[in-house]
């Protein structure tokens, strides 16, 4: 079996004890970092998905999966995100209010502050009130960065960004949304900044968000 099938199947089987060292042993042998993030990992829980929409595992088993996936994350860390880079601006990030879900957002933390971002992560289930004093409490910061993974919680992302408007701060800050749900014509639709659909295409907009 491949390296990237076993991390695969590790993640999948919610296997933490094992999964730093089976990222490791991949690291050792070659395969980049992206490589055993795309195609063992996310790959993984594209599976876990599946298998939770078929009602053959329910959410204990994606929980125990999602930890298994973050062990492997923070070997990966350090080869995805350059570390030590002069700062290029500010961003500040959260998973939208009424979602738990923090894998992609903490992926796309991790490679904008690889970019050369300072990253205040505001984490999950953030209101949109606390972007806002966030925001105030940063007069420095560029950028807003919004996650949702659920259809349920997307309105959350128009709320959030209304919610900065009337605070008067919209002006301050370019705002960018994300998450498996959502489109490029959903963030044009509530007014976001921009849009990118993976962690890495993230980075590469809060770039050409600050330039
Ligand atoms: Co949940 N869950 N979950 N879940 N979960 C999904 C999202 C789901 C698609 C599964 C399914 O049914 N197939 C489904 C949503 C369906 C829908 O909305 N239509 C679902 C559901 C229904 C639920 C619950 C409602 C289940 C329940 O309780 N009955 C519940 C909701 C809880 C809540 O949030 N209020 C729930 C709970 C959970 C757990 C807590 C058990 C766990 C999360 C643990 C955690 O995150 N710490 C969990 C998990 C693990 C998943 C799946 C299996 C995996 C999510 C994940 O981490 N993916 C997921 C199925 C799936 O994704 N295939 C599922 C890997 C991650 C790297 O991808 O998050 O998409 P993703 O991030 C990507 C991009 O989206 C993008 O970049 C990232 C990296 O490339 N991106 C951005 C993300 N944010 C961005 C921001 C940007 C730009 C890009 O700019 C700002």
């Amino acid at each position: 079996m491949s390296k990237i099938r076993e991390i695969a199947l590790a993640v999948e089987e919610g296997k933490s004890k094992i999964i730093a060292g089976l990222v490791e042993e991949a690291l050792a042998e070659g395969i980049s970092a992206a490589e055993i993030l795309n195609e063992g990992m996310i790959a993984a829980m594209g599976v876990v998905g599946e298998k939770f929409k078929n009602n053959e595992i329910f959410v204990p088993e994606m929980l125990i999966a999602a930890r298994a996936m973050k062990r492997g994350v923070e070997v990966l860390k350090p080869h995805l995100a350059a570390t030590g880079v002069e700062s290029i601006g500010k961003v500040i990030i959260g998973t939208v209010v009424g979602d738990l879900h923090d894998i992609g957002k903490n992926l796309v933390a991790m490679m904008i502050e690889g970019a050369g971002f300072e990253v205040i992560d505001l984490g999950v289930d953030v209101p949109p009130e606390k972007f806002v004093q966030a925001i105030k409490d940063n007069p420095d910061v560029n950028i807003v960065a919004l996650s949702s993974l659920l259809t349920t919680t997307m309105p959350a992302l128009k709320e959030t960004i209304d919610t900065i408007e009337k605070a008067g701060v919209r002006d301050n800050v370019k705002i960018m949304v994300g998450g498996a749900p959502v489109t490029q014509a959903y963030a044009d639709s509530i007014g976001a900044d921009g849009y990118a659909p993976d962690a890495a295409s993230a980075a590469e907009l809060a770039k050409k968000l600050v330039s």
